[in-house]
């Protein structure tokens, strides 16, 4: 099954942002991996740094500089895990262009998947299930002049299927 930016799961997310709480499974195909650790290429300031996007409250969050060069959100599971999802809940300050790019040493980098069309909002985005221990949201270009700002950031793996 496609769920590229699944509608479905998206509804999901959405319906529980108030509370603070996030669709953990999609029919038990999706298990989300705890991040134990993030960095960026920049912080807006001390209130926006990185920690603040992996913190489980949607109202804090993460914001790049606000400049037009490239900019990272870096996020460490702590070990080696197959994911193949991300859900991440954008502000107002979205990148249009981006790429979900995966690690195992931190390093070297691939690139899973490349979203064109980003928008505000709760982005669910699958992708071929791949071993990493590091996953960074690479972002190329802003929707407005200010940075780039992600609320909460989730990751996940296939789970068994019931
Ligand atoms: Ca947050």
């Amino acid at each position: 099954m496609n769920f590229n930016k699944s509608p479905l799961l998206a509804i999901c997310l959405v319906f529980t942002f108030s509370s603070f709480s996030w669709c953990e499974a999609f029919n038990g195909r999706l298990v989300s991996v705890e991040i134990v650790g993030s960095e960026s290429s920049s912080n807006e300031s001390e209130e926006f740094r990185s920690e603040k996007a992996i913190d489980n409250d949607f109202y804090s969050r993460w914001s790049s500089e606000h400049t037009e060069e490239p900019q990272w959100l870096l996020l460490d599971m702590g070990r080696d895990y197959t994911i193949n999802a991300v859900a991440i809940a954008w502000e107002a300050a979205t990148a249009r262009i981006y790429k979900i790019q995966t690690s195992l040493d931190g390093s070297n980098w691939k690139d899973v998947y490349q979203v064109n069309d980003g928008d505000f909002g709760i982005e669910v985005i699958s992708f071929p299930a791949t071993k990493a221990r590091y996953v960074r949201i690479y972002c190329v270009e802003r929707t407005t002049e200010y940075g780039y700002s992600i609320h909460e950031i989730r990751l996940y793996k296939k789970g068994k299927v019931i």
